[in-house]
């Protein structure tokens, strides 16, 4: 296949992009290197090197986002991948500049796309990175996979409570992806994901407060010897899978496209963990570096005290079985941390940003 990846340069694009090359597909990337300019502003890093975007250009033919490209392109294309957007919630929520830019950049961008797509290549398949964060944690016993499954509202979107700038974002990009579905017979795969963790080669790995999750820093805090910042309880329930499986799921969504007009939702994670459990399986797997773990007031506004069963059928109906072991997981994640271990920069740890 022909696909065009959007955001080529971040933590799941490249080793998508890399991953679908393998498999044979012809891969073009774009790239607006938003998010290594705004990390570094930040006074953040990547704890591993990341391949130079100079070796990246001559592998993929990677060109700075701009719409005149796409179209010389669109013809011949049967996939793009959208993860081009702005993917910080706390960044988001800094102050006013930074909630418009998110904004910005990701409904308009993606508006943008929609209407290239519309007036260039109706029958691609657009499948665009939302995340599980847009339904927020509503009082109902099982999240559904976007849409209401009984009753008189049956088939509409369940409803979306979102808690951040950054995750109102996608559901304002989910609103306009259906409706251009249905009003134009675009198809879209739209990837309700779960918080991504670990490392493949060549990728990026934040850590700071803002494009570092959860996992990866508390891997990082284990290793540097700082407390692990689990914010207020830490009874908050989130769904995680790995970037390797991340990875496997937008390549099963890739090979299995949906019909015409028709916008599809996947739920993608593996597992549901609290912040406790997941702070606690750091201290257990590494017992030798005596990880201590700090409560610190909460500095996002988030319920600490929810139920929270999301349902994720569809990939698992399209072949997608996790294949790995939490504890073993967190584990490689520290051993490839260590060697990086004089280069961790303390001072982004804490959170700064009061989301209040
Ligand atoms: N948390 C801590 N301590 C930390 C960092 C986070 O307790 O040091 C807690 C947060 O309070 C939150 C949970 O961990 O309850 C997850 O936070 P996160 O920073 O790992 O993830 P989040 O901000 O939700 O966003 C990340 C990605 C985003 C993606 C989203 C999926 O940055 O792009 O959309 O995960 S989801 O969380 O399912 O919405």
């Amino acid at each position: 296949m022909n696909i065009l990846i959007l955001g080529i340069d971040g933590y799941i694009g490249w080793p998508l992009a890399l991953h679908l090359r393998e498999l044979g597909h012809n891969v073009t990337g774009v790239d607006a290197l938003l998010r290594r300019a705004r990390v570094d502003k930040l006074g953040s890093t990547s704890l591993i090197p990341i391949d130079g975007i100079l070796k990246k250009q001559q592998e993929f033919d990677i060109t700075i986002e701009k719409l005149f490209f796409m179209e010389s392109i669109a013809s011949d294309l049967d996939v793009i991948v959208h993860l081009a957007e702005q993917p910080s919630a706390p960044w988001s929520m800094k102050d006013r500049e930074f909630s418009w830019k998110t904004q910005r950049d990701n409904v308009i961008g993606t508006l943008q796309l929609l209407w290239m797509i519309k007036d260039n290549c109706p029958d691609v398949h657009l499948v665009k990175l939302g995340s599980l964060g847009e339904y927020g944690t509503p009082p109902v016993d099982v999240i559904p996979e976007g849409f209401i499954e009984e009753g008189p509202l049956k088939g509409l979107s369940f409803p979306k409570q979102p808690g951040s700038f950054y995750h109102l974002s996608k559901v304002h990009d989910s609103a306009n992806i259906e409706f251009a579905c249905r009003n134009w017979e675009l198809r879209c795969t739209d990837i309700m994901q779960g918080v991504v963790f670990g490392h493949l080669p060549g990728t990026r790995f934040d850590y700071d407060e803002c494009f570092g999750t959860v996992i990866n820093r508390f891997c990082v805090q284990a290793v540097a010897g700082i407390p692990l910042t689990v914010y207020g309880s830490g009874n908050q329930i989130r769904g995680f899978l790995p970037l390797k499986d991340s990875i496997e799921c937008l390549t099963l969504a890739i090979d299995n496209p949906p019909g015409k007009a028709e916008y599809r939702v996947f739920n993608q994670f593996a597992e549901t963990y609290s912040i406790n459990e997941i702070a606690e399986t750091v201290q257990r797997v590494k017992i030798q570096l005596s990880v201590r773990v700090h409560h610190i007031l909460n500095p996002r506004l988030e319920s600490e005290s929810h139920q929270y069963n999301p349902k994720h059928d569809h990939l698992r109906e399209l072949g997608y079985k996790p294949n790995w072991n939490f504890s073993e997981e967190i584990s490689n994640i520290i051993e490839t941390i260590i060697p990086h271990k004089d280069s961790i920069r303390q001072e982004v740890i804490q959170p700064q940003i009061n989301w209040r």
